[in-house]
């Protein structure tokens, strides 16, 4: 089942956070650009950085998250790290004090594809419920 297509409309991220990437082929090839575009219209805070590293050559997803503290920051990575296990979809995580910085790419895809953007979303869904309301 496929989120996006080059004919779809828009995206929700509740749509995104809600799926599961157990359920999809393994991904081979990345999204192209207007599917990039339609399913980034769905996560605003996070940004398609182009990259060479050694999982992602052509792009990246990646947003930072601000904390009071480090164990705070340290507290969101491991929620992110058993939600990723249990995606079987895993980020670059970047921990310093105050901050976690969360970078998707496809290894077996070298670059984007749509279990970064439900990933993506689903680590928002976890901030929101960290936060106190
Ligand atoms: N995470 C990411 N980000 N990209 C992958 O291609 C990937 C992964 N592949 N986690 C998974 C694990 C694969 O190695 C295992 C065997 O399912």
């Amino acid at each position: 089942m496929s989120i996006v297509s080059s004919t779809s409309a828009a995206v929700t991220h509740e749509a995104l956070a809600n799926a599961d990437c157990r359920t999809l082929p393994i991904a081979r090839q990345c999204l192209s650009t207007p599917e990039l575009l339609t399913l980034q219209q769905a996560l605003p805070d996070w940004e398609i950085q182009a990259t060479d590293n050694h999982n992602a050559s052509g792009a990246q997803l990646s947003r930072r998250f601000a904390f009071a503290d480090l164990a705070s920051a340290m507290r969101f990575a491991n929620a992110i790290a058993s939600m990723a296990d249990a995606q079987d979809h895993h980020p670059e995580l970047h921990l310093s004090w105050g901050l976690c910085v969360v970078t998707w790419s496809t290894h077996s895809a070298h670059g984007l594809t749509q279990r970064d953007f439900i990933c993506a979303a689903k680590v928002d869904d976890l901030m929101h419920a960290s936060q106190p309301a």
